[in-house]
């Protein structure tokens, strides 16, 4: 069976319980259950994982290379969370490890402050998906089956 994995960076771990104008009312359980879901629906084992540190995402990112070199892993679909404009080490564990990635954002960081509009993640993505809430997880997995 094909692997997915799932990380979600810094502070999606207090998912649902404010700004829901901004991220819904879902939690990051919730998030991780529509991916398990997901993952069923298309006979891939799914691992979810969330982290609020830089260097424990870093080691996930190099052990997901790893396992997309040798074979068992199709891709990972990450939300970096605000490392997403500000991280280069996030950058450079994705292009050094050689990970297949799906970036995903809950909102449209584009149609909010400007400096959401950067990503480091993006120019080592193989794509991008923003503003679609708890559908762009489904959607990010669906589209590493089709790569
Ligand atoms: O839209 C997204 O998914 C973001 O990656 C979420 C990050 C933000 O820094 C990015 O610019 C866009 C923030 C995640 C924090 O989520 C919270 C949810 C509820 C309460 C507090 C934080």
């Amino acid at each position: 069976m094909k692997k997915v994995l799932v990380l979600n960076g810094p502070n999606l771990n207090l998912l649902g319980t404010r700004e829901p104008q901004i991220y819904g009312r879902e939690t990051l359980a919730d998030v991780e259950r529509l991916c398990q879901q997901t993952g069923a629906a298309l006979g891939l084992e799914v691992t979810c994982r969330q982290s609020n540190h830089e260097g424990q995402l870093i080691d996930w990112l190099h052990e997901a290379g790893r396992e997309i070199a040798a074979g068992p892993m199709i891709g990972v679909v990450m939300n970096p969370g605000a490392y997403t404009h500000t991280s280069i080490a996030l950058h450079d564990a994705i292009k050094g490890a050689g990970v297949t990635l799906i970036e995903v954002h809950l909102s449209n960081v584009h149609a909010r402050e400007p400096w959401r509009r950067h990503s480091y993640i993006s120019p080592v993505a193989r794509g991008v998906i923003a503003g679609l809430g708890l559908q762009g997880y489904v959607l990010g997995i669906e589209a590493l089956t089709r790569l």
